[in-house]
């Protein structure tokens, strides 16, 4: 294996052959137990038609400024010449500043970008950012927000508890029961931030299996937990996970069968979670009869799945899509409350885990060392909005919001600056997030691809690819660090993200202060450098900079100890605390109580309201859609890809549908189908399948936004986005996370003539004074 032939993808390691400046093929790397065949879509795809070529404004911008902006996805392009772009970009930044403050600038730029830690473009946006003056940023993520919110109040921070998962190995031998709330799919383990490696889920599924651990995939899709044929299916109704793990919890306690010493010893606030249980004050008693109805799971089931659970070392498992809803932080806590009451936690092979197959990340038998990263500075604008709420800012400036116990007001955004992110692939409700991109003055995207946020922004500078540049690439729980080369040249006039960002620095007075006077190797060196005492105190002694470079692949020796999450805090809890109030795991919770937020109260909690708000709507639209992650690409990237291309059927993003839902429909495997609610439309191609519970159907997200006609408010997305139809409401108060995961439509066999999927299609250009060319 040569060392100069590497690449770095989240979704694993290549390697990489060219042929005249031409990438024509990739292969796995030998260390790849797994690999993804996400990578195929590489060849064909960097060197496209969809690229970015130029840098290039939208032609109402380049006459009319801030004005025209009602023409933001509508108009076509001009390209112009660097010089001009820059210049266009530093004026409007000084302009914006002057008139309005740094804060009217919105540098959140959610996004995964590229795999390699240098030109992580968010993070070179933020650096520049903060010493133009600061930024209005987002906290948390669209991936497990409501999570990240409610864990520190009851259990402690999900980003340790995270690197702290029970490895494999020890879940091999001592797991008797494997619950997978949200399933296990390798689809999703194929991915890490930063990059993965070897991808181990599959084998080490086989190895449980092999050694009797027994499998349950509560999920309303059956292939969830195709790794393990045999697994049990519990077909949960979407949403209503809560009311499984309450009457679990119910049943524990009913039937004596919780571990009383655990919970007296590691936990707070019992009595009031049993009351509730018990239904002291509602008189509602959470018990598997209650839990039947919201849950469509038999009563019986319920109740035998808390003996079981009782009688066997058993692992929960949560994954985060569960939590990407409206409620999402009860779906978390009630997991933790169930599996104190099992009085497993610190156990090897039993207690609980998030996200065991969400990334390729959690339960590695790897060292945590997350490798170098770009150093941002400091923001001197303080104000930070929850990543999902984005539209919400928009649309209500200087309004009050609530978010984790406290009141803040969200700004006045005049500018936009986006780069390694995609919110026309990522935000819920697309027609509502139109309306309010019309609001700020400029809009300016960084984009290697024409995306549909690239088509409607106002000042589009083309970025390179981590092919087109040398780069480290490292991610936590990964084990490896790789030397990323450069294979390919710079496609057309495209520039480094750090080079774009230097040449603004230097229009705006700071060049010095940003680049450091580094060029990109002296800048992987010093981050490399800076993250040695980090790499020691994880037992990694990093070789110099030199070697690594030359030997191209750094693999980091297995921690010794194998890791059992929380086994500390089980061993002493008055001397390994947790770092909750109480230092122990919070079944009540009295600062989420304060709040005061009556769809979260200080327990566990199971939202009626919600429950049938959700059946009012489902009167009118029957069905679930479910918009889990794609297997076929990383979210919206490489969607123009081979590897993507070859799963849509007529074009069109697939929809999985039960044959009897379809058929009281008229509708057919392979037809064309409208799905479509109160907020949208988007044509998909049907897949019949008997895996997926009736009442519920299921896309992938990714499908580039393609919309017929942009001239109405709900144009038809032909090519099949999800978020056209998905709710833009945080998943409660505390959280405010993305609730995307499921939302409620009706669907209808399409007739007429299909129209053609633009979506990979770059826009129109003009010369300024001519007219349209395509
Ligand atoms: N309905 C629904 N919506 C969801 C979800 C869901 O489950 N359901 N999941 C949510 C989740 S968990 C997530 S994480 C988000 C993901 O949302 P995003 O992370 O925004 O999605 P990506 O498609 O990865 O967008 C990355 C963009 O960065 C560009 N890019 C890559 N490298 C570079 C670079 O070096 N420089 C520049 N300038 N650009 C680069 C890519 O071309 C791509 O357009 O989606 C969320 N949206
Ligand atoms: N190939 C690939 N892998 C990815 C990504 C990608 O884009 N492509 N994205 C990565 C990212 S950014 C993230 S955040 C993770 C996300 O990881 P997750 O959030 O865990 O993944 P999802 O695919 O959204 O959902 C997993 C499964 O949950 C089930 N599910 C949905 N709603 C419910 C419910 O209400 N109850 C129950 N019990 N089950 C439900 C669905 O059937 C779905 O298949 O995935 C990562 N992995
Ligand atoms: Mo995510």
């Amino acid at each position: 294996m040569k060392p100069d032939q590497l690449a770095v993808m989240h979704w694993g390691t290549y390697r990489v052959t060219t042929d005249n400046g031409k990438l024509t093929a990739v292969s796995p790397v030998a260390w790849d137990s797994n690999p993804s065949r996400i990578g195929q879509s590489l060849p064909g795809a960097v060197q496209g038609t969809s690229r970015v070529r130029r840098p290039a404004v939208r032609e109402g911008f380049l006459k009319g400024g801030a004005a025209s902006r009602e023409g933001r996805g509508r108009e076509p392009f001009v390209e112009v010449s660097w010089e001009q772009a820059l210049t266009l970009v530093a004026d409007e930044l000084t302009r914006v500043k002057r008139e309005q403050g740094n804060a009217a600038i919105y540098g959140g730029s959610y996004g995964w970008s590229s795999a390699g830690r240098f030109h992580h473009a968010q993070s070179q946006l933020h650096r520049f950012l903060n010493f133009f003056g600061g930024y209005t940023g987002s906290t948390n993520t669209y991936s497990i927000a409501a999570g990240e919110r409610i864990l520190p109040h009851i259990l402690g921070d999900l980003d340790t508890l995270q690197r702290q998962h029970t490895h494999w190995p020890v879940l091999a031998e001592h797991c008797e029961l494997f619950v997978a709330i949200g399933g296990l799919p390798l689809r999703n383990a194929q991915v890490n931030g930063g990059g993965a490696n070897d991808h181990a889920l599959q084998h080490w599924l086989q190895t449980l299996r092999r050694n009797g651990t027994r499998f349950i995939n509560i999920s309303p899709v059956k292939n969830d937990l195709s790794a393990v044929p045999d697994a049990d299916w519990l077909a949960v109704i979407p949403g209503s996970d809560t009311a499984l793990l309450l009457a679990l919890c119910q049943v524990l306690i009913a039937d004596g069968l919780y571990d009383r010493a655990f919970v007296d010893s590691h936990t707070v606030g019992f009595a009031p979670y049993r009351d509730y249980l018990f239904g002291r004050d509602d008189g509602v008693v959470k018990s598997p009869e209650w839990a039947e109805s919201r849950t469509g799971l038999a009563a019986g089931a319920i109740r035998h799945l808390a003996h079981e659970m009782a009688r066997h070392r058993t692992m929960i498992n949560i994954a985060w899509s569960v939590q990407r809803a409206r409620q999402g932080e009860q779906t978390f806590w009630a997991t933790v409350a169930l599996t104190a009451l099992l009085g497993q936690i610190g156990t090897p092979g039993g207690g609980l885990g998030f996200g065991y197959a969400s990334t390729n990340l959690a339960g590695a038998d790897r060292r945590v060392f997350s490798g170098p990263r770009l150093p941002q500075g400091r923001n001197p604008v303080e104000g930070k909005i929850p990543v999902a709420r984005f539209a919400d800012m928009l649309l209500h400036p200087g309004e009050p919001y609530e978010f984790d116990g406290q009141t803040h007001f969200y700004p006045d955004i005049r500018f936009v600056y986006w780069a390694g992110g995609n919110v026309f692939h990522h935000h819920q409700d697309l027609n509502r997030l139109v309306r309010a991109w019309r609001r700020p003055e400029t809009i300016v995207v960084h984009e290697q691809y024409w995306t549909a946020q690239a088509k409607f922004a106002d000042i589009v500078l083309p970025a390179t690819t981590s092919l087109e540049r040398e780069d480290i690439g490292s991610a936590s729980n990964d084990g490896f660090m790789i030397a990323m080369r450069q294979h390919i040249a710079p496609f057309a006039d495209a520039r480094d993200d750090y080079v774009i960002f230097s040449g603004l620095a230097a229009r705006l007075g700071f060049r010095e202060a940003y680049t450091e006077g580094r060029d990109v190797r002296a800048w992987l060196q010093v981050m490399y450098e800076q993250s040695r005492p980090r790499a020691e105190a994880e037992g990694i002694a990093l070789p110099a900079f030199d070697d690594f470079w030359q030997q191209g692949v750094l693999e980091f020796m297995r921690p010794e100890e194998p890791q059992i999450l929380l086994k500390d805090f089980r061993d002493d809890p008055i001397n390994a605390p947790l770092a909750t109030p109480s230092g122990k795991i919070e079944l009540f919770s009295q600062t989420i109580a304060d709040f005061g937020y009556e769809e979260c109260p200080g327990h566990p909690y199971w939202h009626e309201p919600e429950a049938q708000y959700q059946q009012t709507v489902a009167r009118e639209w029957p069905l679930h859609l479910l918009s889990s992650q794609p297997r076929t690409r990383l979210h919206s990237q490489y969607d123009h890809g081979s590897v993507s291309r070859e799963s849509k059927i007529s074009g069109r993003e697939p929809l999985w549908i039960h044959p009897h839902d379809a058929a009281a429909r008229g509708i057919r495997d392979g037809d064309v189908v409208k799905v479509f609610n109160t907020r949208g439309a988007l044509l998909a191609g049907v897949k019949l399948s008997e895996a997926i519970r009736p009442g519920v159907v299921q896309m992938s997200t990714g499908a580039w936004y393609d919309p017929e006609n942009t001239a109405n408010a709900q144009p038809l997305d032909k090519h099949g986005n999800p978020n056209v139809l998905t709710e833009d409401r945080g998943s409660s108060r505390l959280g405010q996370g993305c609730s995307a995961q499921s939302c409620r439509v009706e669907i209808a066999k399409f007739e007429g003539r299909l129209p053609a999927v633009t979506a990979w299609e770059p826009p129109v250009f003009v010369t300024l004074g001519q007219q349209k060319q395509a």
